[in-house]
């Protein structure tokens, strides 16, 4: 059985699935030097909070999404005519790194159809102790609730705005998505997950990359994808950035930089 077909049958029982050892030590090391490039880059926003928009036109995040592990992968779930529509780090700083809240992705997206996978990229260890991904396996069969359904919380307290209200969920059944850095996990959308708060000594580094097929729309005005594998879909006007350009002190410094000049 090879990498593509095996995690499979678990995804599709469980919602989710781990695969070990998808970057090398190399690229894990330069997303550590990114998040801490982007700290200080822009100090008033908090690392779990380096979103979409600080992401999509960074030459680095091209270059790590330009890995045939992790589009065989994907392929293997959506197919293969592949774009990412989301990407976002969590990066939870040690001793106040913020939890998540109780949540199914798919209750904030526009996409058309609901066809998606997310990946779960761990840059460092990623364990109880320092606030992994927990993921409640069986509900990504449940219908998505809507964003109007759910609780506000504080975003100086949750990395979220919103939650799933904790009288609806069974959270014993709550399984821990424990990776070694170099590692991931993929989920469905429709999976109900969240994570606790970073009380260690250690950073907890996610990199979140939502990956669709492109017959699948996004519905929201200018935003901007990546096409990673195959071809557009001209019926679909998603709307694709090209190969960003590098440039000094805008972007950090990488092995392959010189590709992007
Ligand atoms: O990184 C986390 O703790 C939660 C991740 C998450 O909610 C997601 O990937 O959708």
């Amino acid at each position: 059985m090879n990498l593509k077909t095996s995690f499979k049958q678990f995804y599709q029982e469980n919602g989710y699935a781990i695969i070990p050892d998808v970057i090398d030590s190399g690229l894990v090391l330069e997303v550590q030097n990114h998040v801490m490039w982007l700290q200080n880059k822009y100090p008033d926003i908090r690392a779990e909070a380096f979103h979409h928009d600080l992401l999509i036109n960074d030459p680095f995040i091209h270059k790590l999404l330009d890995n045939k592990n992790m589009l065989d992968i994907i392929e293997g779930v959506i197919g293969s005519d592949i774009a990412l529509f989301g990407a976002h780090y969590i990066a939870k700083r040690p001793r106040d790194g913020k939890p998540v809240g109780w949540h199914q992705d798919g209750s904030y997206w526009p996409l058309e159809p609901m066809n998606v996978v997310s990946i779960w990229l761990a840059g460092t260890d990623s364990n109880k102790s320092n606030g992994c991904m927990r993921v409640i396996p069986g509900t990504q069969n449940k219908k998505l609730i809507k964003a109007s359904e759910m609780i506000k919380l504080d975003t100086n307290d949750y990395v979220l705005d919103l939650a799933i209200s904790k009288s609806d969920i069974d959270s014993q059944k709550a399984v821990d998505v424990e990776l070694n850095a170099g590692d991931i996990s993929i989920h469905n959308p429709s999976i109900v997950h969240g994570s606790n708060a970073n009380l260690s000594d250690s950073w907890r580094i996610g990199l979140t990359l939502r990956f669709i097929p492109t017959s699948t729309y996004v519905n929201r005005a200018n935003w901007e994808c990546i096409l990673l594998r195959g071809r557009p879909n001209n019926a679909v006007k998603n709307n694709y950035v090209s190969k960003p350009i590098f440039q000094e002190g805008e972007h950090m410094y990488f092995s392959g930089y010189k590709n992007f000049l």
